[in-house]
């Protein structure tokens, strides 16, 4: 009897070590660093990593400065690697500001992602981003530029004046400014920065309607923005005579997309980016995936994801969707994003 127990319990305990081996990110811990705390598009972010935690197994911890900087972030990491986790995923409020705190996190074994806006290519493994920087900006543009008839004055009201992502997306809006004929009669006035901050990106566009009389449009590259830009083009009387668009949330933009301030505005989903990000954190720890030119990896939902070389040099993965919002669909999404 007590043989026949003794096999059963070395069944039992056996088939549980298989359960849980089979988990691969058991034993794994994730370290989340975004931009700054209570930016719901990274809370979102956020859902996709504890998708991903509950497939997989692993334990995530998750934080970003109250104000947005470089030093906040560079702390949070540090904690980190003294946590002992075993991967960084970081959206960056600066792109060189954490390289050389994430190569010391690289030269301890732990792997470094960076995802939504990314470390220079010095101090990551990989950058994992929803789509190629430039769809990303000429989509907004000729989105605006359809919206005011492709002629009058034009600014951008951005994020952080060092956000790498942003910055990218602009760089290249300019450059068809620049060089697109279908874009001459548009007056480029330049960017004014709202810091990711309601308030201060409600006061920036207010300073530019007082300044600019006649100005036509307005891209908002930030989901924190978005709502405050379009609450300041309501408050002033401007409907109608100024239209936004941008990268915005659809929650907090479908009353004004309604309400007529964008015709259009656009975002990838931040749950889905986040749930890739950790799929391919914990592959690269199991030695299962390495980040080189050419690898692909599979995560559910996302088959043949593929590692190419990125325009600073290092490499970048696409998850390539991107989801437009109009008064027509807005409603559909707003319990998703
Ligand atoms: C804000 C952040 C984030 C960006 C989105 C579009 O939430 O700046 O980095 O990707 O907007």
């Amino acid at each position: 009897m007590k043989k026949i127990l003794a096999i059963v319990l070395a069944l039992v305990l056996s088939l549980s070590l298989m359960a849980v081996a089979e988990k691969a990110g058991e034993g794994l811990t994730i370290g989340i660093v975004y931009k700054q705390s209570g930016n719901a598009y990274f809370q979102a972010g956020v859902d996709g990593f504890a998708k991903a935690a509950e497939e997989l197994g692993f334990e995530f911890v998750h934080d970003g400065p109250e104000d947005s900087s470089n030093d906040g972030q560079e702390r949070i990491i540090r904690n980190y690697i003294d946590m002992g986790v075993d991967v960084l995923c970081i959206s960056a409020n600066d792109a060189a500001g954490l390289v050389d705190v994430c190569n010391e996190a690289r030269a301890q074994g732990i792997v470094v992602l960076s995802w939504d806006a990314k470390v220079d290519a010095e101090g990551r493994d990989l950058d994992v981003e929803p789509a190629g920087a430039k769809a990303i900006g000429v989509q907004q543009l000729e989105s605006i530029a359809e919206s005011i008839g492709y002629e009058g004055q034009l600014a951008i009201v951005s994020a952080g004046a060092t956000a790498p992502n942003q910055n990218l997306w602009i760089g290249f809006i300019e450059e068809e400014l620049k060089t697109n004929e279908k874009y001459s009669k548009i007056e480029y006035l330049g960017v004014v920065y709202g810091d990711d901050d309601y308030t201060k990106s409600y006061d920036v566009t207010k300073s530019l309607i007082d300044k600019y009389p006649d100005l036509k449009g307005l891209i908002v590259p930030t989901t924190n923005g978005g709502p405050a830009v379009a609450k300041c083009i309501m408050d002033e009387g401007k409907v109608g005579q100024i239209k936004m668009t941008g990268l915005t949330l659809a929650h907090d933009m479908a009353e004004y997309i309604k309400g007529g301030v964008a015709d259009a505005t656009f975002l990838w989903s931040p749950i889905d980016l986040g749930y890739v990000t950790a799929y391919v954190g914990v592959a690269m720890v199991n030695g299962e995936f390495k980040a080189e030119e050419g690898t692909t990896i599979d995560v559910p939902g996302f088959e043949g994801l593929e590692v190419i070389p990125s325009d600073d040099g290092g490499l970048i993965l696409y998850l390539n969707k991107l989801f437009g919002f109009t008064a027509e669909n807005v409603d559909d999404w707003i319990d998703i994003l």
